[in-house]
């Protein structure tokens, strides 16, 4: 027989499996959302707006794939999420560097914080799928890059931007740039602590590693989306040339 939408069984107590189907679903109507919305803010948000929506439906289509292959495996996909996260994270800098960009930053911020975030997924993916006997040393490695990100949005050009800059709706930006990279990124090591030899394998069990990136992938990529949505259509209030719904 061929592999059908619904080739295995959902069980109402698997919670993983609920997070996939929520999650698959919640990325689809996001995407809807962020490209229908595209045409109605004015021009400096439209790109923001679209490349929400390419990472909303470029996750919700791996979702698919991923909810799939738990359901029949119950394994983790992993390959199916570093993939997805391979395309959709470098999209989240060019997005963050569209929000700095108000404010003054340069492509240089933009092409170093895609940089720092490929070494995290690189060494995060040798961690969970090539060496994973050495989950901790991958995971430090990985944390490595999560800190150049940090970084350059903390004390670096990220910075410097929002210094030099007296327009509220950038600052504005950057304060929430700084929010989701501290507390919404943080959410996925955590996730990645809980495989087996890992400093948090006591305390959760690793299955749980799939329902928190799930969370992850939720709060980053369709929450950062609607904050973004957000300040664009409120920006209009006071300067219609500020931006915000024509
Ligand atoms: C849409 C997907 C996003 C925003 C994914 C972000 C992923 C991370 C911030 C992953 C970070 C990791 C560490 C900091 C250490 C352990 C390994 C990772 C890859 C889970």
């Amino acid at each position: 027989m061929t592999n059908t939408l619904l080739s295995a069984v959902l069980e109402g107590t698997d919670y993983i499996g609920v997070t996939f189907f929520i999650g698959s679903m919640a990325m689809v109507a996001s995407a809807l959302f962020f490209l229908m919305e595209y045409t109605r803010v004015s021009g400096k948000w439209k790109l923001s707006l679209l490349i929400s929506g390419l990472i909303t439906a470029i996750a919700g289509i791996h979702y698919f794939y991923m909810r799939d292959q738990y359901l029949e495996t119950g394994d983790s996909p992993i390959a199916i999420r570093y993939i997805d996260w391979l395309l959709t994270v470098p999209l989240m800098c060019v997005e963050f560097y569209l929000l700095m960009r108000h404010a003054g930053a340069k492509k240089g911020f933009m092409f170093r914080l895609i940089l720092w975030s490929f070494l995290m997924l690189l060494f995060g993916f040798i961690g969970e799928a090539v060496d994973p006997d050495n989950t901790v040393l991958w995971g430090v490695l990985s944390t490595v890059g999560y800190v150049g990100v940090l970084y350059e949005v903390l004390m670096g050009e990220g910075k410097k931007a929002a210094n030099n800059s007296d327009d509220e709706i950038a600052n504005l930006g950057y304060k929430i740039l700084t929010w989701f990279i501290i507390v919404g990124w943080a959410i996925y090591p955590i996730g990645y602590m809980t495989m087996d030899g890992n400093l948090l394998s006591s305390v959760l069990d690793p299955s749980s590693m799939d329902i928190i990136y799930n969370i992850g992938d939720a709060v980053n990529k369709i929450g950062f989306g609607l904050v973004v949505y957000y300040v664009a259509t409120t920006s209009s209030v006071g300067s219609k040339s500020k931006g915000g719904i024509e």
